[in-house]
């Protein structure tokens, strides 16, 4: 809109917005402050213009006040309708900018947060600008087998290798690249050529994990739950990752990845299931289970939540959850 970088901030989840963010923020003084695909009480960012864009389930004392916070589950009660969040940039985009070709990158956030069944519009348009990106039907599967699938990695592999600065030359690569997906998919410009690099460093960090998976998980068969705790590697955001990953792998199954590695004697759990495969509301579970276990928090999607929690409360919130599936 303005023909220049936007300033990023990469957040975390809703503990980000605190009070070194607020202050860099006023600093600043930015003149739209645009926050996506995160569930924060718009309050907190009361002071500055904008809108927060969100899909997520969110807790019932989400107000919008001067700040807008807009979510289609407001007026969509069907959680397989909730399109995400680079769904609706696209929208805006094409309604806005109807001769850019960057729909290619809201189909990598669909493809992440599998709606391409519900979202098939974003790829047939891909399709008629870049008919070399898709070559299967679109379903979910396929798509995630597809380069869809690999530079659904190359984004989030920033964040694993790098942190925030990560992120940030993620996002930026894809700015960079927004007409041109081969030149981000073989790291030819600046940014893309770090991404490339920090791809390459994460899938040989991650073969060893996913190699210990069968022979180190806990299989509880008769749930169909499993519950993998991977030695420690050096990247973030790993139990997202190995979730996802695993979940391929085993689609009728509950997939939890556990990492004690966590500042403050926390630990980091992410859950999975395959929506079509098994019927479990993972959002619901975690309400229940929190009843009991006091220290977690988290949330997310039907299909995929993350949780922070006390070390000494893991046992419990396993006994909590195969007791309530
Ligand atoms: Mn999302």
């Amino acid at each position: 809109m303005t023909g220049s970088y936007p300033i990023l901030f990469p957040l975390r989840g809703a503990n980000s917005i605190n009070k070194r963010l607020l202050s860099s923020l006023k600093v600043i003084n930015p003149e739209l402050t645009v926050t996506l695909d995160l569930s924060i009480d718009p309050k907190k960012l009361n002071i500055f213009n904008g809108f927060i864009l969100d899909h997520h389930i969110f807790g019932q004392d989400i107000k919008t006040s001067n700040m807008l916070y807009l979510n289609p589950r407001f007026f969509e009660k069907s959680d397989n309708k909730v399109v995400p969040t680079s769904f609706m940039i696209y929208k805006v985009l094409k309604k806005m900018f109807p001769e850019e070709g960057a729909s290619w990158i809201g189909c990598i956030g669909v493809t992440e947060d599998h709606r391409v069944e519900a979202c098939k519009e974003i790829f047939e348009d891909t399709e008629k600008n870049y008919p070399n990106l898709i070559k299967t039907k679109i379903t979910q599967e396929d798509i995630e087998n597809s380069i869809f699938g690999i530079m659904w990695d190359m984004v989030r592999s920033g964040r694993m290798v790098k942190g925030e600065e990560g992120t940030k030359t993620s996002v930026l690569s894809l700015i960079e690249c927004k007409d041109r997906p081969d030149q981000f998919i073989n790291g030819l410009t600046t940014n893309s050529y770090s991404v490339k690099k920090f791809y390459e460093k994460m899938v040989s960090e991650i073969e060893n994990s996913l190699n210990d998976f069968e022979k180190t998980a806990t299989f509880y068969r008769d749930k169909k739950v499993v519950v993998f705790e991977p030695k420690k590697v050096n990247l973030s955001g790993i139990t997202s990752f190995l979730s996802d990953k695993i979940r391929k792998m085993y689609p009728e199954w509950i997939v939890c990845v556990v990492n004690r590695n966590q500042r403050g004697g926390k630990v980091k759990i992410s859950i999975r299931i395959e929506q079509n495969k098994r019927e479990t509301n993972l959002v619901e579970l975690l309400e229940k289970i929190k009843i009991n276990v006091p220290s977690a928090i988290g949330g997310g999607h039907k299909s995929a939540i993350g949780i922070n929690m006390d070390i000494d409360e893991l046992n419990n919130f396993f006994e909590e959850l195969l007791a309530s599936v």
